[in-house]
């Protein structure tokens, strides 16, 4: 076996975005493009000889070709012991578990989430340091840095190597350990969540199911759900992970988990029904003809954490993407709990999380998620969701309806507008940051407005500065209208705009959100002229 030094030249836009670098399949595809990113982020991370480095992805189409080049490259470049999913995959919370518990130095996941598979679709791939979480943006901007000064890389060269088995072998003086994907994670699952319980709900006749939208969940929840805590056969539709994600789109809303949607809004709905996405670190919570929004869903999980025994000492604090509602901000201020507002990505949690200032985390874009690891989690929340309603043993239309009792709703609602042209997207932003100075103090959708700006976040724990997060609208009663683009897509621009309205008034909580919202939404189209600088007239995607 040889070590290989191979030279090559630098690729424009290797920068990773909100989670990794995330591209068409295609472009992947070309000679020595993976294989520059993953060298660059070899030469950022610091001395890991020996050192120990997980692998796994979300088992989409150019999955196995990735691994095996990983593989190859880590040896030739010191790594000690490289631990990879059996057959490649590993859930993105899968990754961090395996990280976290193996003291590993780092991990590479390959995956692209929620967007489709397949020869002519996306692929990703991103580093995750130590702590298991989403390299931090020093990191991330050191990787860039080094994609375009890149003349070399080093790998070894050999055949491909069998990781459809579990067991270990050595390459060129790395162990390499083959692990069974689904296990580390389902014991943390195990020491977290009342089993007993959530088993004696289950055979009570509760009836629930799952959507793993032929993605990574489909094994983790086999293995959990219908495994360990004997929910029917049956119970994981869509259960088999496929290369094209069965050509769908694996993301967890009313749009895309339309199979899911369908029973759960049908005739003999089940009490119970979720969905996760493609890398399995996202979830959608429903009950029986009910919709349970992200954001109302992280204050539920906080209002009900005690009840929950890897929970019941109390939790630390709360944090939220600043386009998530405030809903959980009323939990946290009912609690006494400190509750911080970051930008958008997981990686803006990582720290609060490991200083102990938070214990669960969570984002409007179907992300939940706490310290237990470093990612969001999806089957982690739905767990969570069925450990609540074991102990409550009512049902989650009822739960929701309790809380906005209690705390008040939060209307909200994210309206995307996919790929748009990048000059026009950049232009709906500016018209809105033209009017900063502007709109303070005037009337809109019958508010007042009290603030505009670009929201700017300072990490408390390291002091970095995150500049351009996201344009703001703010009103004086606490609504809010945020533009954003989007920094995930593989193709043109996606503007998102979010929109939140509260409504203490419990006679007035069983609206549709985009009827309690359709002044904010007119004035969002206003504001920006939306319409006539893209030409679209209505949102590709509503959640
Ligand atoms: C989107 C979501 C964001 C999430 C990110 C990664 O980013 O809005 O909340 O953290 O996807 O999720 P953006 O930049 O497109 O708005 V996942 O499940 O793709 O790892
Ligand atoms: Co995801």
């Amino acid at each position: 076996m040889r070590i290989q030094t191979v030279s090559t030249e630098p690729f424009e836009g290797q920068q990773p975005g909100t989670s990794g670098l995330r591209k068409k399949v295609k472009v992947f595809q070309q000679p020595h493009y993976l294989a520059n990113f993953v060298q660059a982020v070899f030469d950022s991370i610091g001395d890991f000889a020996g050192q120990t480095l997980v692998v796994g992805g979300d088992g989409r189409f150019f999955n196995r070709e990735a691994i095996q080049m990983i593989l190859k490259m880590a040896a030739a470049n010191g790594f000690g012991r490289v631990l990879v999913g059996q057959g490649g995959i590993l859930s993105t919370p899968a990754a961090s578990c395996v990280i976290r518990k193996n003291k590993a130095f780092g991990g590479l996941i390959l995956s692209a989430s929620h967007n489709p598979a397949g020869p002519d679709e996306d692929f990703g791939i991103k580093y995750n340091i130590g702590n298991g979480g989403p390299a931090p943006e020093g990191v991330t901007e050191a990787v860039f840095a080094h994609t375009r000064n890149i003349e070399f890389y080093n790998i070894v060269d050999c055949a491909d190597l069998d990781l459809d088995h579990v067991g270990s072998f050595e390459l060129a003086g790395m162990q390499v350990e083959v692990i069974d994907p689904v296990s580390d994670y389902a014991e943390l699952m195990e020491s977290l969540f009342d089993f007993t319980a959530i088993r004696a709900l289950l055979a009570s006749g509760f009836t629930m199911k799952f959507d793993a939208m032929h993605a990574v969940t489909g094994p983790y929840a086999k293995a959990i759900l219908e495994g360990c805590l004997g929910a029917p056969a049956g119970t994981v539709m869509n259960g088999e992970p496929k290369e094209d994600f069965g050509g769908g789109h694996p993301d967890p809303n009313l749009t895309y988990a339309h199979d899911l949607v369908e029973i759960m809004y049908g005739d003999d709905a089940p009490d119970f029904g979720a969905a996760s996405d493609g890398d399995g670190d996202r979830n959608m919570i429903l009950g029986n003809h009910f919709f349970v929004t992200p954001s109302d869903s992280l204050a539920v999980l906080a209002a009900n954490a005690t009840r929950v025994p890897g929970y019941a000492g109390g939790i630390a604090g709360v944090a939220r993407s600043m386009p998530t509602s405030a809903a959980v901000d009323r939990v946290a201020a009912s609690l006494g709990l400190d509750c911080y507002e970051t930008p958008t990505g997981w990686k803006f949690f990582g720290n609060l999380m490991d200083a102990g200032r938070v214990t669960l985390c969570g984002e409007e874009s179907f992300g939940t998620g706490s310290g237990h690891v470093r990612e969001k989690d999806g089957l982690w929340a739905v767990l969570f969701w069925l450990n609540i309603l074991a102990d409550r043993k009512e049902p989650v239309a009822d739960i929701l309806v309790d809380h906005w009792k209690q705390f008040g709703r939060n209307y909200y609602s994210r309206h995307d507008y996919e790929g748009v042209d990048a000059a026009a997207a950049a232009a709906v932003l500016k018209r809105v940051r033209d009017q900063f100075s502007t709109l303070p103090g005037t009337e809109l959708a019958g508010r007042m407005v009290s603030l505009c700006d670009d929201f700017s976040y300072t990490d408390p724990v390291d002091g970095s500065v995150s500049r351009n997060q996201g344009v703001r609208v703010l009103f004086e009663d606490g609504s809010r209208m945020i533009f954003r683009l989007s920094g995930t897509g593989t193709s043109g621009a996606t503007i998102r705009i979010y929109l939140e309205s509260y409504e203490a008034d419990a006679g007035r909580h069983g609206l549709d959100a985009q009827v309690a919202l359709a002044d904010m939404i007119e004035a969002a189209a206003s504001v920006s002229q939306l319409q006539p600088l893209t030409g679209r007239d209505k949102p590709t995607v509503i959640t």
